[in-house]
């Protein structure tokens, strides 16, 4: 990183092709639609799978049964490195059979298992999770690789049947039995021919439409996340010893005179408006804050980008503050706002009462000990630990309970929701 100037994470963004990635391109939130999309597909297509399996008997195709298959499995291999054929098994052959197994209840698990732990919700709940994989990183690894694995037993299946006899083996799959091979044929590629139309349309509609992209998977989405993991609290308490060396950037500092002022003078004449929808509206001073209770709590922060850090921030909790302004019943969400624009466009981003009213949602105005540094955020942010950074608005200007988010910028609940079109709930 360049030592001469400050560097953020979006600096970073990197763009990925339309050919390995949907919809590619530099649309992250766009490409996690999809990734969630498909993968509740995947899962809910898995398990349907697994449980017609087992409920069917076809599980003694995929099982292997008896100590042998190793062995046996070893000696297909050396057949298939000599380009025969090793003879079918019940119907599969041993190593075919440790493949389908491996990739049914091996792969499969892990895949879920450590997507689970790319979720700040979950390793805030449960931070020992992200310890069954040595950590976050190395859990993002294995799911990668995995994929690469799932990919790479793709391809040498989709060969393997069509250089072993191809009208044969689509006939087995499509039929059940060996007649009607060509019809099958047909059948088969135009299923591929399907798959790969679809993908480029997918591709090329999202890049033109991606807020009704957005939307569509987001119904699909939202809902589902919503339910796993907007209860769950952030239960963080990580020690002195994990906090970062080094905690990085997001979101440059506001240039506006206005902030340029408050800063100059430490933040004496900031204030923070709560208001909107509350019974008492409230304007707090950095001194009125520091009069209410201090929560201080060591926690891992995880951007969208797929960094995360461990900091120490202090403050007060949110909950105190909403229950000195005394929301009324129709209030529904905290709209937060910064002090910072982008093209005309101020950082704002909304949570609900309930993420609001979690024990470690802080209004931290000191990190790792310090005043709130003016990168980080300073004279005060929002930390709320169980959702992604985006939602962590810096440089807080003002708090706004409102019935609806909808009517605000774009409508999509946050500065990064409308410009960068990743979903409202950030529990992943
Ligand atoms: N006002 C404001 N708040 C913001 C941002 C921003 O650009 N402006 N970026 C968000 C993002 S994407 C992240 S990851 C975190 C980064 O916090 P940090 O700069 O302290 O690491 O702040 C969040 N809060
Ligand atoms: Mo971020």
């Amino acid at each position: 990183m360049p030592a001469d100037r400050l560097w953020t994470s979006a600096d970073e963004d990197t763009s990925f092709s339309s050919i390995i990635a949907l919809p590619g391109q530099r649309n992250l939130g766009m490409g996690r639609h999809w990734h969630f999309f498909c993968a509740i597909f995947w899962i809910l297509n898995g398990w349907i799978y697994v449980v017609l399996l087992f409920g069917t008997g076809g599980w003694r195709r995929l099982v292997p049964t008896s100590w042998g298959v190793f062995p046996q499995a070893a000696s297909d291999a050396w057949t298939y490195l000599h380009f025969h054929a090793p003879l079918a098994g019940h119907p599969y052959n041993a190593l075919q059979q440790l493949t389908y197994a491996g990739v049914v209840f091996v792969l499969a698990p892990i895949l879920m298992l450590t997507g689970a732990a790319m979720s700040p919700a979950i390793a805030a709940r449960y931070p020992w999770y992200l310890r069954l994989f040595g950590g976050r990183q190395p859990a993002r690894s294995i799911h990668f690789l995995s994929l690469l694995a799932i990919v790479g037993c793709t391809i040498v299946h989709v060969l393997l049947v069509a250089v072993e006899d191809f009208p044969r083996n689509m006939a087995w799959i499509i039929h059940g039995h060996y007649s009607s091979q060509w019809v099958a044929v047909w059948i088969g590629l135009m299923g591929l021919v399907v798959v790969v139309a679809l993908h480029v349309w997918a591709t090329l509609f999202s890049l033109t439409h991606r807020r009704s992209v957005q939307q569509w998977l987001g119904w699909v989405i939202e809902p589902l996340r919503k339910a796993l993991l907007h209860r769950l609290t952030s239960r963080q308490r990580y020690s002195k010893d994990d906090l970062s060396p080094f905690f990085r950037v997001n979101g440059y500092p506001p240039t506006s005179p206005e902030y340029q002022r408050l800063a100059d003078r430490g933040f004496v004449q900031w204030r923070l408006s709560v208001g909107g929808l509350v019974e008492i509206p409230l304007e707090l001073s950095l001194a009125d804050l520091r009069a209410l209770p201090k929560q201080t709590q060591i926690t891992k922060h995880h951007c969208i980008q797929g960094w995360s850090a461990v900091g120490e921030w202090a403050g007060v909790a949110l909950a105190d503050v909403l229950d000195r302004c005394r929301p009324l019943a129709s209030a529904r969400y905290l709209v937060l706002r910064g002090f910072d624009e982008h093209e005309g466009r101020g950082y704002y981003e909304s949570i609900d009462l309930e993420p609001a009213r979690h024990p470690q949602t802080i209004l931290a105005y000191e990190m790792n000990r310090v005043p709130l540094p003016i990168p980080h955020g300073g004279p005060c942010r929002l930390r709320v630990e169980t959702q992604l950074g985006v939602k962590m608005v810096k440089y807080l200007r003002s708090i706004e309970l409102v019935e609806d988010y909808h009517q605000l910028g774009d409508g999509q609940g946050g500065f990064r929701e409308d410009t960068q079109f990743y979903g409202q709930e950030a529990g992943i």
